[in-house]
């Protein structure tokens, strides 16, 4: 089924119309070429329609296969980089961009909100659309994302009103966070011709109250929010399963109609044979993309890897190299083709760089690292898991019949599924071959009278497409997987891929006898019947020149494995088409007069080859020229390799200095400026116990980071116990003093691998009192409260608002009069922002702030062997001098004897990186993002020890260490660091 002519005028400009519907200028061609997809998007003032019908969006008419990757801005806390990572994305065939906006990183207090500095939304959205990303913008108010109560503020876990519901007070509180984020991205809609978001969330996999009144009154109050915000693109949301939950239709969108599409969320295990969540599945509401039959198939998250929980029981204590491994590029192959096949349009990969959740940005049910097993690692660098996003995304792109697949007759090839699809129109057939199996299958796939010999590897899959235009010649069938088709230095180019060695067969319809040269490689060729039947086994790059066939334009066809594949990089520039081959990255392409200008990265020295249009005759590399030959294949070379990144040096860390940090414990203590526990009642979840003060931090404003409390025992204060309750995220801890003297630290029972997902965990520590001094003389008991963060929340009981910190205290014996104080983090540092610090004494301090004077601190050499409870802290400068062009990314690894109980917080230039827990893990390594680490200049280095005092602490092992190197980059502003 076609668009029809009065649907397709109703989306589309004329100037589409021709191209659609009229056909090929070629005479050669029988049959009408699709509109070219469009080509990246760019904030160009002009209005643009965004719409879409059942098998894909059309944007401005034109049919768009979206290929997105989700980041996280706020877990890369440093804007330059940003544009870092897009430029890959972009560059490695993604069109698109989701990402969520988390409501807690932008709102320390009730109607207080900050979009600057990291924060800068506005100026995220640019460097989007500035690199030609569209953007899927995910603002909740709720997002879950492993992140501190699914992205609620702090604040809002001590309001009255349950979240996620139409009640009204929580409602009041999401308008004024909607509010503010639609004030920035309205103006950045690519309807508006000023920036590039395309479609918008509401919530965030709401599966709760679907069947009741609240539910649906909450979705449509969202959606009328948004709306009368000016926001008038496309909205959605993510299904947390093939449920069918919010099809169109499903709550009142205030009389408007056909601009909400439906989505679901996959995220199946490796282990699993990929579903058919389509037009392959079994139908119904349940079956995915199916239960909304007029929207495109829409995934707006689909597993890309996965997270690992504290402890690293998911994967095997190897930390996310494992995710990775497990969900490998065959991984990608078998589940994305999978989707493909099952007429899913709308693909997003979750997470595609994942970052760090640095400070106390993670839900408990996380540590900081972030990776995800993602195609981009934490330290930015490429993994083997972009090639079949490379390929893919830019076949996606760039050949216009995979935007409408059809399912078409069955065929077989024994020992694999097969899925047929056919282009209605265009005629073109798309066949997705899987093997679930474990061992590599060879066998037979009948094509258009032909019986192709296909081999697929185990657990792995392809795409074969047969019948496919590619440029003005038809593709009868390959065995080789197409990935770009292309018109540069008056070739038309074609490049199929495939694993290295693999023997394949391309057949290209020739109807006059051509001249076929094999350029590189070794590939044999015949001519019979109108057939051009190539077959070559594929190794680096087999080049095969084919003319005189009655084209005009000569055909350079382009036999790549996987690895090459990587480093070919098409580029559309305002003067043509261009396709460079060799570096490690092109970032941006520019054509001035006879130069080819280009920007990128080389990680080892690498060479540069580009097929330019007509008259270009010059090449230059991040700015300096680049000799270079034409070649036989019409491009020009670089007469020698573009050079890889200078030698970075890292210093060995020494010179620290140390300070026992927990004045607190000591009972002559100043508490005189902390906030009394006074409350009776709270919002929490977790009941205020009888005959008790609220003790629960987040209604005295402390919402990150750890708690002190101090109470005075009067009265009879010859108790034999305390009973300490306390609740907390996983690995909460509670260390307790009476009259300065340690009573022992408690720490949260470690879950179980089955109850690692719920968030909050309540313990009771029960320690001996020893006998005071003096009987009857006022006593005090000092008790740090390590509460880690809120549970997310993910199903809408508001348990984000589980208290956290001491939540009942009880003597046994004789019964003292208590009074309470506590004191966590100061104000939100107006830079660095709410969860950046914590209540320690030293953050109260300013201890782990660069430019804090430490000189009266004792001289400390690591590793170190102390026993006690409590804090103590260590701070350390080191100066980086790396080359001003080589993009160095640098990690701080810590290691210890795992037995050793002690926790460390780390603080470069006074951010907080992340938590160390030396006896559970599995992280030890932690990025240090450019910009935050000044690689040319000195860096203060902060560390909180927290130790247990059961076991010897350190820190041991604290050393810099190299994550990748680049000579290239993007340039990094230093993100500002205030000191005291
Ligand atoms: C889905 C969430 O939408 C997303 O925010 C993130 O938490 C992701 O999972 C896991 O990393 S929730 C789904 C897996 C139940």
């Amino acid at each position: 089924m076609g668009l029809s002519r009065r649907h397709f005028s109703a989306l589309a400009g004329t100037a589409v119309l021709g191209l659609a519907l009229g056909g090929s200028a070629d005479g050669a061609c029988a049959w009408a070429a699709p509109a070219p997809p469009a080509g990246p998007p760019r904030a160009d003032r002009r209005r643009h329609t965004v719409g879409f019908d059942r098998h894909s969006l059309l944007v401005d008419g034109r049919r768009l296969v979206l290929w997105s990757g989700e980041l996280h801005p706020f877990r890369l806390p440093s804007p330059s980089l940003w544009r870092d990572v897009l430029e890959k994305m972009r560059a490695h065939g993604y069109n698109a961009v989701s990402i969520y906006v988390s409501w807690n990183y932008h709102s320390p207090a009730p109607g207080r909100y900050d979009f600057t500095g990291i924060r800068d939304l506005d100026l995220f959205l640019r460097t989007a659309a500035e690199t030609g990303l569209y953007v899927l913008l995910r603002p909740g108010p709720y997002i879950n994302a492993e992140i501190d109560a699914g992205g609620f503020p702090g604040w809002l876990t001590a309001t009255k009103g349950t979240a996620r519901t139409a009640d009204p007070t929580y409602l009041a509180h999401a308008d004024e966070w909607l509010t503010r984020v639609n004030e920035i991205v309205a103006g950045h809609q690519y309807t508006r011709g000023t920036g590039t978001v395309l479609l918008y969330q509401i919530e965030n996999e709401y599966d709760a109250f679907v069947a009741e009144p609240t539910g649906p009154a909450y979705m449509s109050h969202l959606y009328r929010k948004v709306r009368a915000d000016g926001i008038d693109v496309p909205l959605f949301h993510n299904d947390k399963g093939r449920n069918g939950y919010w099809l169109p239709g499903s709550f009142d969108t205030g009389g408007e109609k056909g601009r909400w599409l439906y989505g679901f969320d996959g995220y199946p295990s490796p282990s699993q044979d990929p579903p058919d969540w389509g037009r392959f599945g079994p139908g119904g509401v349940t079956g995915g993309a199916s239960a909304s039959p007029d929207t495109p198939g829409f995934v707006p998250e689909f597993g890309g890897g996965w997270f690992d929980p504290w402890g690293g029981v998911w994967f095997k204590k190897k930390g996310y190299a494992e995710s990775r491994r497990t969900r490998d590029a065959a991984y990608e192959r078998r589940f994305y083709l999978t989707n493909l096949a099952n007429g899913i349009t709308l693909h997003n990969v979750y997470m595609t760089f994942g970052g760090t959740s640095w400070g106390w940005l993670p839900a408990p049910v996380v540590y900081t690292s972030y990776d995800y097993g993602a195609a981009f690692d934490e330290g930015r660098n490429a993994t083997a898991k972009l090639v079949p996003m490379h390929q893919l995304g830019h076949l996606l792109q760039r050949v216009p019949d995979f935007a409408v697949l059809e399912r078409a007759e069955d065929v077989t090839a024994a020992g694999l599924k097969v899925y047929h699809l056919t282009n209605p129109e265009t005629g073109a057939h798309v066949h997705v071959l899987r093997n679930d199996s474990a061992a590599p299958v060879t066998s037979t796939l009948p094509v258009d009278g032909a019986d192709l010999p296909v081999t697929v590897p185990a657990r792995d899959a392809r795409l074969l497409a047969s019948g496919l235009r590619l440029g003005r010649r038809r593709m009868r069938y390959s065995t080789a997987q197409p990935m770009l088709a292309l018109t540069a230095a008056r070739r038309e180019i074609v490049v199929l891929t495939g694993r290295r060695d693999e023997p394949t067969v391309t057949a290209l319809e020739c109807a006059e006898r051509p001249t076929v040269t094999v350029l590189d490689g070794s590939a044999e060729h015949r001519w019979a019947d109108g057939l051009l039947t190539v077959e070559a086994r594929l190794g680096g790059l087999t080049r095969v020149a084919v003319s005189g066939d009655g084209v005009a334009t000569p055909l350079l066809l382009l036999l790549a494995d996987d690895e090459t594949s990587l480093r070919l990089w098409p580029r559309d520039t305002p003067s043509g088409t261009v396709l460079a081959h060799g570096p490690h990255l092109v970032r941006s392409v520019t054509l001035e007069g006879t130069t080819a200008r280009f920007t990128g990265d080389t990680v080892t020295p690498a060479g540069l080859e580009v097929w330019a249009p007509r008259g270009v005759e010059e090449l230059e590399w991040n700015g300096a020229r680049v000799a270079a030959e034409r070649t036989a294949s019409g491009s020009l070379r670089a007469a020698r390799e573009l050079p890889g990144p200078a030698p970075v040096r890292l210093p060995a860390l020494g010179g620290w200095r140390r300070r026992s940090g927990n004045p607190e414990a000591e009972p002559g203590h100043d508490d005189s400026g902390w906030r009394r526990a006074d409350l009776t009642a709270s919002h929490s979840t977790t009941p205020v116990p009888a005959g008790q003060p609220v003790l629960f931090a987040d209604d005295y404003g402390f919402h990150y980071g750890d708690v002190w409390y101090r109470a005075r025992l009067t009265g009879d204060t010859d108790a034999r116990s305390v009973s300490l309750a306390y609740s907390t995220g996983t690995q909460g801890l509670l260390m307790a003093w009476l009259d300065g003297r340690p009573l022992g630290t408690h720490r949260m029972p470690v879950p179980g691998n089955s109850t690692i997902r719920q968030g909050t965990w309540t313990a009771t520590a029960e320690f001996p009192v020893p006998d005071a001094d003096r009987a009857g003389a006022p006593r005090v008991l000092s008790v740090l409260v390590r509460r880690m963060q809120h549970d997310q929340d993910g199903k809408a009981l508001d348990t984000h608002k589980a208290a956290r910190g001491l939540t009942a205290v009880t003597f046994d014996g004789a019964g003292p009069e208590v009074s309470w104080r506590l004191q966590g983090e100061p104000a939100a540092d107006p830079v660095r922002g709410p969860q950046n610090t914590g209540g320690l004494h030293g953050e109260r301090a300013g201890w782990h702030l660069p430019g804090f004077d430490d000189g009266g601190w004792q001289r400390a050499e690591l590793p170190r062997a102390d026993r006690g409870q409590g804090v103590t802290w260590y701070r350390t400068t080191f100066t980086l001098a790396v080359d001003a062009a080589t993009d160095a990314s640098v990690g701080l690894v810590l290691d210890d004897d795992p037995e050793r109980a002690y926790r460390v917080q780390i603080f470069l230039n006074g951010w907080n990186m992340g938590q160390y827990i030396n006896d559970v893990g599995p992280q030890h390594t932690f990025v240090l993002p450019n910009g935050i680490l000044r690689t040319r200049g000195t860096n203060t280095l902060a560390l909180a020890v927290l130790s247990d005092g059961t076991t010897e602490s350190g820190p041991a092992r604290v050393a810099l260490t190299l994550l990748g190197a680049a000579a290239g980059g993007v340039p990094v502003a230093p993100v500002p660091s205030p000191g005291p």
